[in-house]
């Protein structure tokens, strides 16, 4: 299904009065308001093609209905929260989950609702259908040569894919590791891995990326081939110029620095983007923000320092997806939810005051920093949000929009109550 303009305009034109009234109260107290939307209408987050779906755990999934069934239903899902929001003009895909078939028909329905095709994502961490060789013990680490090439092959397989609908990267998280101490030869599984990489590094067309994704733990419990953003690091500093560390927020041991690590890896010039989400425990897949924001925040304050600090465009130079689970939710409300957190958390990294930030840490004057963070932290950017998605044409309430003109019922109507989507 596909909004009517004229309903957005309908639905914004009975909020203008109360919205106005909030923006122009804090715009009031920006210098740069003007730049700091065309920023916001510039930033756009990519949306898996797995995560439209209900996610479940290992315990069970439960459908909400109305899931789409296949990759074009995918897109207009996202094609859908895009023309709310208009900040999720990207999808990453997925594959073998997610496989064109008409790369024509799937390019053109990308143009039709305003989507690029972001980072491709090989899977290596579970055995497809009719697959030769198991990955049971892992991939590209994998003791036996014949296993480390069919997952070569699969990687490189997956470029071909991204190459023909316009993609630029692809994104490898490995799930290889080892469960039990003596299980594997640390320094083997990293030499194996790395010449696996290499290989999938020299298939790489000249204008791709890859991104090395780090995972602290899970499906692996002692360790990881690819466990922290040292060992990714040490991989794409050995691969080369067009490798980069990927930085999943909910991929660390708890309590961990990601704001310090997302600094380190933007001077190094090594970050390749972000996997958003959030979690209390380990790694939830929860709604972004909805636990801890101020860390979002504080690792938004590093982005922008960082990317300004590099000259890069942050819309476009680095790679920002959502990568989510919605057990109990709305899969489309829990993404709405998702991309305003990042956008506000966005916003107020824009609003920090630099100079007296610098100043600040230049004099040790611990106090007034912290002061300089919190003081836009406690800000209310909403309707700053809400302005530019107004601009660009998107709703001033998405999700007010999404239940008022009961999209979901729409699409269980459609697609039907047992519909299953593929992914998590
Ligand atoms: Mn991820």
């Amino acid at each position: 299904m596909r909004i009517e303009k004229s309903k957005i305009d309908k639905h914004n034109q009975s909020l203008l009065e109360g919205h106005k009234r909030k923006f122009e109260f804090t715009a009031s107290g920006i210098s740069k308001a003007d730049e700091v939307l065309k920023k916001l209408i510039d930033f756009q987050v990519a949306i898996p093609s797995w995560a439209l779906g209900t996610g479940g755990t290992r315990f069970g999934r439960f459908s909400g209905g109305g899931e789409p069934g296949n990759l074009e239903e995918k897109m207009e899902d996202i094609g859908l929260l895009h023309a709310l929001n208009r900040s999720s003009g990207a999808i990453s895909l997925h594959i073998p989950w997610d496989i064109p078939e008409d790369y024509a028909s799937i390019r053109m329905l990308g143009a039709e609702l305003g989507l690029k095709f972001d980072a491709m994502n090989s899977n290596t961490f579970q055995d497809q259908k009719g697959q030769e060789l198991s990955y049971k013990f892992g991939s590209l680490q994998h003791v036996n040569k014949a296993v480390r090439k069919q997952a070569i092959e699969h990687n490189i397989d997956v470029i071909k894919h991204g190459v023909e609908l316009g993609s630029a990267s692809l994104t490898v998280w490995l799930s290889d590791g080892s469960c039990f101490p003596g299980q594997l030869n640390f320094r083997k599984a990293f030499r194996n891995t790395l010449e696996s990489l290499e290989e999938i590094y020299a298939a790489l067309p000249h204008n791709w990326k890859m991104f090395v994704e780090y995972k602290a733990f899970e499906p692996n419990f002692y360790s990881m081939t690819v466990g922290d953003w040292g060992q990714s690091y040490l991989y794409v500093s050995k691969l080369g110029p067009k490798a980069y560390t990927l930085v999943d927020l909910g991929h660390h041991l708890p309590n961990a620095n990601i704001e310090q690590i997302v600094s380190l890896l933007l001077m190094e010039g090594k970050l390749a983007g972000f996997h958003f989400n959030d979690s209390k425990y380990g790694d939830d897949d929860l709604t972004v923000g909805s636990i801890k924001p101020y860390q979002l925040f504080l690792i938004f304050n590093e982005l922008v320092e960082g990317m300004d600090a590099k000259g890069l465009d942050h819309s476009k130079d680095l790679a920002w997806m959502i990568d989510a689970s919605h057990n109990v939710k709305d899969p489309l409300e829990d993404l709405l939810q998702s991309v305003e957190a990042i956008m506000i958390s966005y916003t107020q990294a824009l609003l920090i005051d630099r100079n007296k930030l610098n100043a600040a840490q230049d004099a040790n004057d611990v106090v007034a920093a912290q002061e300089i963070l919190q003081n836009v932290f406690r800000t209310d950017v909403r309707s700053l949000v809400a302005e530019a998605r107004l601009r660009s044409g998107g709703a001033l309430e998405p999700l007010q929009f999404y239940r008022e003109n009961k999209i979901r019922q729409q699409l269980i109507k459609e697609r039907g109550v047992k519909t299953l989507a593929t992914g998590l």
